[in-house]
């Protein structure tokens, strides 16, 4: 009776492993959401970021005038010294949708000078654990879809260096997915120990 009921555990801890594994449909996130990527009123796209959960094969979109900015992806040392002299690849088109590929830190800049000093930086971390279904590639945006507004920059209402500190949740909802996988292998062998 005991070995039924540990194959029973067993079974159950499986299922929640499994049922952990299965891949969600991707995502597709908007940069700054209706604020898109911009310097007017200091978004913080630090803050941004503390809601979600990205993860391998989602996709962020970089929204804005092309006429005032553009998305570099940087190494880490030039995100944190808006460095923009040795982008890993540059984006232009003000409608810029970009797959998340790995695991990790995905590092973006704006590199109109001065941009990314004030504010316009973001710090995309994909999440290592399940990835989710690669859906099938969507149309490539039309250029109509490209904002035909071009809202004027503000003089008096100039970018202030907002505060882009680490957000601390991003490393906690890691821990999380860290310890559901040890957790659910440590019933396994629990089981099989109690069981057998
Ligand atoms: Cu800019």
């Amino acid at each position: 009776m005991a070995v039924s009921s540990a194959r029973v555990g067993l079974l159950l801890a499986l299922a929640v492993f499994f049922w952990q594994s299965i891949p969600s449909a991707a995502k597709v996130f908007t940069v700054g959401d209706s604020i898109g990527w911009t310097v007017l009123n200091s978004p913080n796209y630090t803050a941004w970021t503390f809601s979600k959960t990205f993860r391998v094969g989602d996709s962020i979109v970089f929204e804005y005038n092309k006429q005032f900015h553009n998305v570099l992806e940087v190494k880490k040392a030039d995100y944190t010294a808006c460095n923009n002299d040795s982008a890993l690849a540059t984006y232009t088109t003000g409608n810029d949708s970009i797959i998340l590929k790995t695991a990790g830190h995905h590092y973006y800049i704006c590199g109109v000078p001065g941009h990314c000093l004030a504010g316009q930086k973001v710090d995309i971390l994909v999440d290592k654990g399940k990835a989710v279904a690669l859906a099938p590639s969507p149309s490539a945006p039309s250029s109509s879809a490209a904002p035909s507004i071009s809202p004027p920059f503000s003089s008096s209402n100039p970018p202030t260096s907002s505060s882009l500190a680490h957000a601390p949740s991003v490393g906690a909802r890691l821990m999380l997915s860290v310890t559901l996988v040890v957790g659910v292998v440590t019933t396994c062998f629990a089981v099989l120990l109690v069981g057998f």
